[in-house]
Formats: C-alpha cells, sequence, structure tokens
C-alpha cells in the first residue's frame, strides 16, 4: 500500500473556544499547530480561519497571515477551505483563493448540516472550480453524501473540473452521509478512475473510519474540526490525534507519508518549484 497521508483539520468552523481549549484561534496558534501536527505525522493541514475573539472570518489578509505562520512553522501542504462557515458568501469563499494556496476544498454539493444547509449549487462550485484551475490551485473534493461524486463527474462533463483529483469522503455529518464501513466502501467503489480518497469521519466515527482507510489503502484527515475528543469525555490535542493515527497505521506495517511524499503522490509541485 502507498504510504497513509494525514490531513489534519485543527480548526474548522462549527466548535468554537468554549467547548475546547485546544482550538487554534490565531495565525500565531495555527502556526504551533502546524509543527506539532508535522511532527505527529501529518502531510496535510486544512485551514480556516477565526478572528481573535474566536468567531469565523474567511479575509484574505488573516488567510495570508495564518499562511505565513505555518510556513515559517512548517513544510506541510496547505489546504484551504472554500467551504468556510454556514451562511458565508461565495465572494467570501473564494477570496483566499487568490493567495495560491498548494490545495483547497471544493464541495461537491449541497447538504444539510445540522439543521441549516450548507449551500453548493452547480453555480457555485464551477465558479470554484475555474477559479481554482486559473489561480493553479489543486482541489480536494469533498463529498458528503452519494450523488456529491456524480456532481463531480458532471462538472467534469462539463469542463469545469479535471479529474482524476484527491477526494475526501466527510461522513458523519448529521444531514449527510452515515459514517459506516460499508458507506466507506460504497464510496470508494464509485469513485472515478484514479482519484486517491481520504476519509474524515465526525465525532466519534473519525476513528473507526481512520482505521477502516489505513486497512482499505485510503488516506485519513483527523482534527478537532471534525473531532474535539481524544476519548469519552476527554479532550484531544490535534497532534495527539495524528499521532494516534500515525501509531495506528505503522502498527499495522504501513508507512507514513513526509509532505514531500504526500506531494508525488498527489502530483503536486515539488517544494523547490512551490510556493514555499
Ligand atoms: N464548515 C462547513 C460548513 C470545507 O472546509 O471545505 C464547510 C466545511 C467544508 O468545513
Ligand atoms: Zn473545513
Amino acid at each position: 500500500m502507498d504510504p497513509l497521508i494525514i490531513t489534519c483539520a485543527p480548526v474548522g468552523a462549527e466548535v468554537m473556544p468554549e467547548q475546547t481549549p485546544y482550538l487554534p484561534v490565531t495565525p500565531a496558534a495555527l502556526g504551533e499547530t502546524a509543527a506539532a501536527i508535522r511532527a505527529a505525522g501529518a502531510s496535510i493541514v486544512h485551514v480556516h480561519c477565526r478572528n481573535d475573539d474566536g468567531t469565523n472570518t474567511h479575509a484574505v489578509a488573516r488567510f495570508a497571515q495564518a499562511y505565513d505562520a505555518i510556513r515559517e512553522r512548517s513544510d506541510l501542504i496547505v489546504q484551504f477551505s472554500t467551504g468556510g462557515a454556514i451562511g458565508m458568501t461565495a465572494q467570501q469563499r473564494s477570496g483566499p483563493l487568490e493567495l495560491r494556496p498548494e490545495m483547497a476544498t471544493l464541495t461537491c454539493g449541497s447538504v444539510n448540516f445540522g439543521d441549516e444547509i450548507f449551500e453548493n449549487p452547480f453555480p457555485l462550485m464551477r465558479d470554484l472550480a475555474r477559479r481554482m484551475s486559473d489561480v493553479g490551485v489543486r482541489p480536494e473534493l469533498e463529498i458528503f453524501d452519494k450523488g456529491h461524486l456524480a456532481n463531480a463527474r458532471r462538472l467534469a462533463r462539463e469542463g469545469a473540473l479535471e479529474l482524476p483529483q484527491h477526494v475526501d469522503f466527510v461522513l458523519g455529518v448529521p444531514g449527510g452521509l452515515e459514517a459506516t464501513v460499508a458507506n466507506l466502501c460504497d464510496l470508494v467503489a464509485d469513485l472515478p478512475t484514479g482519484c486517491t480518497w481520504s476519509v474524515a469521519g465526525i465525532g466519534r466515527a473519525q476513528l473507526p473510519m481512520a482505521m477502516a482507510a489505513v486497512a482499505m489503502g485510503g488516506h485519513v484527515r483527523v482534527g478537532l474540526e471534525d473531532n474535539i475528543y481524544y476519548s469519552k469525555g476527554r479532550l484531544a490535542r490535534n497532534e495527539e490525534l495524528v499521532e494516534r493515527v500515525a501509531r495506528i497505521a505503522r502498527d499495522a506495517g504501513r508507512d507514513v507519508a513526509e509532505p514531500d511524499q504526500a506531494r508525488r503522490m498527489l502530483r503536486l509541485p515539488a517544494v523547490t518549484e512551490s510556493r514555499l
């Protein structure tokens, strides 16, 4: 099997600082987290930004500070969120792409998201995909439901999206596809040819989904964006979540990818050519 690519999503948009003291809210905290998760075995960091008070922001200036802080402390592949927080406008969500991170997320369809709706209509998906292509940012396709794979194929048929890409299955969002091994197998069987994949299980599904991906030859996303607990009632630090998956992979005989290995596996430009 290929080495395991571990993505860490350390902050997200939904968890609030009142819920855990370990949320990296400021750019400096994101820089520190980047160093810690890199040492623990991560090769990609999925970035959302907050204001100092913990509220969400997609301001380009804040992403620029976060990007610099992460780069100062690590050689991780930097992946910006274009999902942002519920209610952000298309313009807000796409703004930070002008900073040309190595990767950015492209959610491939709308989905119920708790009591709200994470809106991703086709015009928005086309626009985000084209902007990414224009500025040379590699999309990671976020799949919250089975139909999102069909949407990705439709975008490709229209010429808005190149396939294959790296795909992240986000399973267990209330309103999206449930986090079961059967659902994961079904999604993997339906992947467009040549796509690589990872899985992000939400809440207590994070660990079992990660273990399934380790066994199946896929890749893994962990982090406080998706789950704030290490075990029942015990809050996690991001690096602990990464470290545990790396340990499980090694115990199962699977190497853990360094960022440069991950770049090669994902066909991203090498470090020397990229925007380090
Ligand atoms: N915060 C969610 C509404 C992404 O980063 O691309 C969307 C999200 C997906 O987190
Ligand atoms: Zn996210």
